[in-house]
């Protein structure tokens, strides 16, 4: 679909009277541009503030707002998100500039999202001055802290706030190194007011960036390889549960080999694609079938793999269950053993491992592959089994999408619009188009009717369960998109949107087009449920649920807030039949270029 851009991205916000950059530093923050310019860096997202008013001076009259161009946005929360979604859709790591203290308590939630993601973003804020007599009264010493970075130390790669301008260069290296070695994640570095403001007595000499460039995946000793493979081809019913797996463009595309050479289930988690939905190994929701009968379990970049093959507590009295039989083997690919930190508990619960594998699946998935092979060419494989098996897995598949299309039949004239006629619908108005899932989860809300196809063509969730990371995101993976063609399709709850609408006020003003969609029940009815749980459990009136939940009296009018911030928008839509030519309305207002927002009140379940 060819998708109108008026014009490139660097012709918005250009400066005046800039010449065009050249290496010539005067000033502490025009070091921390020519860093950033080595490094790459295209993008910084961020909402301005004094702390950072020299290196703002320095990207705009200096830099010229080029590697890194700005992104005005109006909550820093919204900064980080943008970050990464751009991350998740491109691969590629980008900034956020945040105001000292305060910009960064507003940040701090994002950041951990990012942290629980493992997505590297370079966050950078300003402090100071250090030096006490230099301050301002008031304003400076109630934004000064001791130690900045000791807000997000708990949930950043690495903080740092360089004493002097020579030593910028490094910190920033260091960083940039630091956030997207695996496991990636973000890191934050501050400067100080005089170490940005102060002008450049000797101009520190610029590291060659290429010599400190983050080391190839780490690959997992033969040894390993060796067993992994010899439990995967003997296996009665290998399962392979797969979840950040898919960011790994190499993992991505041995993984599918792997599945078909020796027809081995896969069962995917909501935080990238790791296999086709259409290879006929993905058996995507069939974990409480297929797992109880698996003799070798592997996973693969898992954010919880001990969580994934369990079931959950469902009452609050009862414990989490294995769904694992005895004597099941486990093989665990995952360096987040590398990341372990004590303030929360995003560690997840200790899985028993029988071969641990502390590498990165971007090595070691391929090599799986390759080891595989070589014991299918030396006949060590029982050929018989494994075609038994992908029959048997055929059917499998087969029983369920039957049993999911039932159920959209079912459901599809429902009024209030059911979940499956909301991504059904929504589903066919761009399956022809070359799309990309920004935010939404359409395979746990309504499993059986999105088929993802390419690598990165979903970007997962929030990582860290913190609300208000769609409207954010989705700009993000729209700035990634914004050359590539692609249709950016976003699906937000009416609670996360309402926590950061404003973030589509940057992708307006960016010209970054996409279709966002916001599944509106009215209300944060996640919490219903909770409420509803409660009040079973304690004999009460579950009735009450919704009080402190819902948004009515007045209902926000979601239509309205977005056309505010410049979008073009429809809704509320209630009526099933009226949602198809609203959702066709809008894909041909994204063509012309713009943010097109569409308002569904939907079944909350
Ligand atoms: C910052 C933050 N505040 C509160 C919550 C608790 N919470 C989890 S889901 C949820 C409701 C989300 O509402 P919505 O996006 O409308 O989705 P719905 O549950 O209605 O489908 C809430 C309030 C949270 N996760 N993060
Ligand atoms: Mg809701």
């Amino acid at each position: 679909m060819a998708i109108t851009r008026p014009q490139p991205l660097s012709a918005i916000e250009a400066p005046a009277n800039v010449p065009p950059y050249e290496r010539d530093p005067r000033f502490g923050s025009d070091v921390i541009v020519d860093t950033l310019r080595a490094l790459d860096l295209e993008y910084v997202a961020l909402n301005p503030g004094a702390s950072y008013r020299g290196l703002h001076d320095s990207l705009v009259n200096y830099g010229g707002n080029q590697k890194p161009q700005m992104l005005l946005c109006h909550h820093e929360e919204t900064a980080v998100h943008i970050a990464q979604g751009y991350y998740k859709a491109t691969g590629k790591m980008m900034g956020a500039i945040v105001h000292n203290v305060v910009g960064l308590q507003h940040a701090t939630m994002a950041i951990f999202n990012a942290w629980c993601d493992r997505v590297p973003i370079l966050v950078m804020g300003g402090t100071g001055p250090m030096e006490a007599g230099l301050r301002r009264p008031w304003i400076d010493w109630i934004h000064t802290a001791n130690l900045q970075g000791n807000l997000v130390r708990d949930y950043v790669k690495w903080d740092d706030q360089p004493h002097a301008v020579g030593d910028v260069p490094e910190s920033l290296l260091r960083a940039y190194r630091t956030a997207l070695t695996s496991p990636g994640g973000p890191v934050y570095v501050c400067f100080d007011a005089e170490v940005q403001e102060g002008a450049v007595q000797n101009v520190p000499p610029l590291p060659p960036v290429g010599r400190y460039r983050p080391a190839r995946p780490v690959p997992a000793p033969a040894e390993s390889i060796e067993q992994a493979a010899q439990w995967l081809a003997n296996a009665e019913l290998p399962v392979i549960c797969a979840d950040r797996m898919g960011r790994s463009p190499e993992a991505f595309a041995a993984l599918q080999e792997l599945a078909s050479l020796l027809a081995i289930p896969v069962l995917e988690g909501d935080s990238s694609v790791n296999l086709p939905t259409r290879h006929p190994m993905n058996l995507t929701g069939g974990s409480r079938r297929l797992l109880p009968e698996a003799d070798v379990v592997v996973g693969l970049d898992m954010v919880d793999f001990a969580g994934f093959t369990s079931t959950p507590p469902v009452k609050p009295a009862r414990q989490a269950r294995s769904l694992l039989k005895n004597g099941a083997r486990t093989i665990n690919v995952s360096m987040d053993e590398l990341i372990l930190r004590s303030w929360t508990t995003d560690y997840q619960r200790l899985a028993a491992v029988d071969l641990p594998i502390l590498a990165d699946v971007g090595a070691v998935v391929p090599q799986l592959l390759a080891a595989c092979r070589e014991l299918v060419e030396k006949g060590k494989v029982d050929r018989g089994r494994i075609q038994r098996r992908a029959e048997h897995l055929a059917n499998v598949r087969a029983e369920m999408q039957a049993a999911w299309d039932k159920e959209t039949e079912a459901t599809w004239n429902d009024n209030p619009i059911s979940l499956r006629r909301f991504f059904g619908e929504v589903y066919n108005a761009v399956k022809n188009e070359d799309w990309v899932l920004a935010t939404g989860r359409p395979g746990r809300m309504a499993p059986g009717i999105w088929e993802f196809n390419n690598l990165r063509q979903f970007c997962g969730d929030s990582g860290g369960g913190g609300l208000g990371y769609g409207p954010g995101a989705s700009v993000g993976v729209a700035l990634g998109h914004r050359d590539t063609g692609k249709l950016v399709v976003a699906i937000d709850g009416d609670g996360d949107f309402l926590m950061a609408p404003q973030a589509l006020w940057t992708a307006v003003h960016y010209k970054l087009p996409m279709l966002f969609i916001i599944r509106n029940n009215r209300s944060y009815y996640n919490d219903e449920e909770h409420q509803q749980l409660i009040a079973q459990v304690r004999q009460r009136p579950e009735e009450n649920a919704w009080i402190g939940m819902r948004m009515g009296d007045p209902e926000p009018d979601m239509a309205t807030i977005c056309r505010g911030f410049g979008c073009w928008s429809e809704g509320p839509v209630e009526d099933p039949d009226a949602l198809k030519p609203a959702l066709d309305r809008a894909v041909e207002q994204v063509r012309q270029g713009a943010v097109a927002v569409v308002d569904v009140v939907c079944k909350p379940r």
